[in-house]
């Protein structure tokens, strides 16, 4: 009997059209802390505080001290080998397209150009006013008050906050990956570090499975998407496809 491990190289060695889906979980050995969980981000805060329109208004603040201390480290991380394998993907199949709830910027550090960032950007700013946004190059410095736009509008992180809506042309994108009718090739969703718990109400894994793919996740536990899936592999997304990476492209054909 095949273990979880050999199958998901068989299977990364078969398909030719592949969507990864990550979470915090792919940063994780990268030491940017998760969401979830003992240690998780949000220990410490209330959600309602720091990650909804409500939370900005009422203290924005407060709402910019933690989003600073999150952009200042992410200058002391640096992309694992899950990212980098994230990256090479984009050579080895005809179709690919990496979905990322990750709003640090170590997806497009590794390399990967063909990137969905569902959730935002960290290290990027949008006008409340104008909805202007623009890329950082550094942290916000609140040495001087809260950042502003040109246009005198207040800025704010360009996350996707609870109760808010995804950017369409995302979602759709996502969409229109499995939606390539009679697209030849076997297609993989590969669901990677993130506990489900937002993710589940996007309906991915149905959008997958009605196109005939396959489902695997990646995650040393159990999650909200566990029961849709195909295969699960626990362990840690970075030690694992390190090592399944080179028997994947080692393969003849
Ligand atoms: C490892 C590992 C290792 C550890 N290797 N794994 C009102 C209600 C419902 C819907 C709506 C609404 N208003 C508007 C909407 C519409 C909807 C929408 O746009 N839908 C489209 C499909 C059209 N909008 C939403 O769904 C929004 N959600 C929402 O509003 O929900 C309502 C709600 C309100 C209040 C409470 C609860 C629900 C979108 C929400 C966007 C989420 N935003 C955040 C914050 C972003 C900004 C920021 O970073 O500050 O995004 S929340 C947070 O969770 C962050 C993450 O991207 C997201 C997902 O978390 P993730 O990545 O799964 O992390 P964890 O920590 O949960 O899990 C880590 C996993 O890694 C674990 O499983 C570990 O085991 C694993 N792991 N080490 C592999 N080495
Ligand atoms: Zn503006």
């Amino acid at each position: 009997m095949s273990t979880p491990e050999a199958q998901l190289t068989d299977w990364l060695r078969e398909a030719e059209r592949v969507m990864a889906f990550c979470g915090a979980g792919v940063s994780a050995e990268s030491g940017v802390p998760t969401f979830r969980g003992a240690g998780g981000l949000w220990e410490g805060h209330r959600i309602e505080d720091v990650a909804t329109p409500e939370g900005f208004q009422r203290d924005p603040e407060a709402v910019w001290r933690f989003y600073v201390q999150r952009q200042e480290q992410l200058q002391t991380v640096r992309p694992n080998p899950a990212h980098e394998v994230l990256a090479a993907m984009e050579d080895r199949y005809a179709e690919f397209l990496l979905v990322t709830q990750n709003v640090d910027d170590l997806h497009e550090r590794a390399g990967s150009r063909k990137l969905v960032k569902l959730h935002g950007s960290l290290m990027e700013t949008r006008c409340t006013r104008c909805a202007t946004v623009t890329a950082l190059e550094a942290p916000v410095s609140l040495a001087e008050g809260l950042p502003h736009c040109d246009c005198g509008g207040l800025l704010r992180p360009n996350v996707v906050w609870f109760g808010e809506y995804l950017n369409p042309n995302y979602a759709n994108r996502m969409t229109l990956f499995f939606h390539a009718r009679g697209a030849p090739g076997e297609l993989l969703l590969l669901l990677i570090g993130t506990s489900g718990v937002v993710s589940i109400g996007y309906g991915i894994t149905d959008l997958a499975r009605a196109a005939g793919g396959r489902i695997v996740e990646i995650n040393p536990e159990v999650t909200e998407h566990s029961h849709q899936v195909d295969l699960a592999v626990r362990a840690p997304a970075g030690e694992l496809l390190r090592r399944v990476w080179p028997r994947v492209i080692a393969a003849a054909g």
